[in-house]
């Protein structure tokens, strides 16, 4: 998974960077990336019964990407740029309120102006690419030269939503059409979370309040202090807990990135134990147990049998698997059965 930083110049991409990574990104880099383990309590917890095994988190890559400067409103991402946006599961605008004073309700209504111009960079960009692209179908087509017919309907869907400033994560595409145009990584086909950055003087709840109207489908909007955060990331691991109680603050800003991405990208975990390795594996809701197996290896899901599986929850509480097989909380699993959250899974499988 990864997670771009995007936004106009002085937002605090960077700083925010560093509370994510504990990394100081470099001078000038277009983008600089950062991997991060993800914290999980049940990860931890299924370690304890297995101290004898390595403890293996799914990661997160964190790209740090330079601001665009207000100068170059209205010109659209450049080439280089969405290149490397080109693998980000989520775009994670983050906007600087700090440097703004007024009213709660001001400062929301400089905000939504600000993310409104970003969306339209991200529509310029996509129309940039949707447009060359169609120019070059259409001049195949007058040659007789055959063209895709997927991707061609594909772009024409495109052009029209973004003519109409509709974003590509809104509209309909069908999986053939979907394929055809994957490499063109269109920017506004890619999940939102927004970040506005509030100064110290800021009513966090009040801002995330009056901003509630700016959250849509796979758009969702988080309010933060980058340097409070960059502060919590700093101190040693056990006075964390009471400097965010003193601060108000219910959770890491880190911990609330990571919930929204695994929710914008309809994330869930399943867990495997074993002698060697107690290890967390991030997949899509709705993925069936045959498909969750070839995460782990593919010949797990070529000689899949049967997935023996435990809701971790059930795992913790009993405290061994035959405890659990015991009282029948140990099921047998076909190909077809959807993963849950949170399932403990051991693989059955010959090849
Ligand atoms: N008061 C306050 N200052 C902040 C906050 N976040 C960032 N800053 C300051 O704002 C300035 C810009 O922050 P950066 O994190 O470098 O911003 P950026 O978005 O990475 O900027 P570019 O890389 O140039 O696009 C720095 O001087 C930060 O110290 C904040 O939450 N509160
Ligand atoms: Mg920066």
């Amino acid at each position: 998974m990864q997670i771009a930083l995007i936004g106009w110049q002085a937002g605090g991409k960077s700083t925010l960077f560093t509370s994510l990574t504990g990394l100081e990104p470099a001078y000038g880099e277009e983008a600089f990336p950062g991997m991060v383990e993800i914290p999980d309590d049940t990860l931890d917890r299924l370690h304890e019964l297995w101290p004898v095994a390595k403890k293996i988190p799914a990661k997160v890559q964190y790209l740090d990407v330079a601001g665009l400067a207000h100068e170059e409103k209205r010109s659209g991402f450049k080439r280089s740029m969405t290149n490397h946006l080109q693998n980000a599961g989520v775009l994670c605008p983050v906007f600087g309120a700090f440097q703004e004073s007024g009213s709660t309700e001001e400062v929301a209504e400089m905000m939504r102006a600000l993310i409104e111009d970003l969306e339209t960079e991200l529509l310029l960009s996509d129309m940039q690419i949707a447009e060359s692209r169609a120019e070059k179908i259409a001049s195949s087509k007058q040659r007789g030269i055959k063209v895709d017919a997927a991707e061609d309907r594909a772009i024409t869907k495109v052009l029209d939503a973004l003519n109409e400033e509709t974003p590509l994560r809104l509209i309909e595409l069908g999986a053939e059409e979907e394929k055809a145009i994957r490499s063109y990584a269109f920017l506004t086909l890619k999940p939102l979370l927004i970040v506005v950055n509030k100064g110290e003087e800021q009513d966090g709840e009040a801002l995330q309040a009056a901003l509630s109207d700016v959250e849509g489908d796979l758009k969702r909007l988080i309010v933060l202090d980058a340097q409070v955060e960059a502060e919590i990331a700093g101190l040693p691991e056990e006075d964390r807990g009471d400097f965010l109680e003193d601060m108000g603050i219910e959770s890491p800003a880190s911990e609330r990135l990571l919930q929204e991405s695994f929710y914008l990208l309809g994330l869930i975990r399943f867990f495997t134990v074993g002698d060697d390795e107690v290890r967390s594996w991030p997949i899509r809701k709705g993925t069936p147990a045959v498909e969750a197996a070839g995460e782990i290896h593919s010949d797990l899901q070529r000689g899949f049998i049967r997935a023996e599986v435990v809701p971790s929850a059930d795992l913790l509480e009993l405290g061994s698997m035959s405890a659990c097989r015991d009282k029948g909380l140990l099921r047998l699993e076909g190909k077809t059965y959807e993963v849950r959250d949170g399932d403990v899974m051991h693989v059955r499988f010959a090849v």
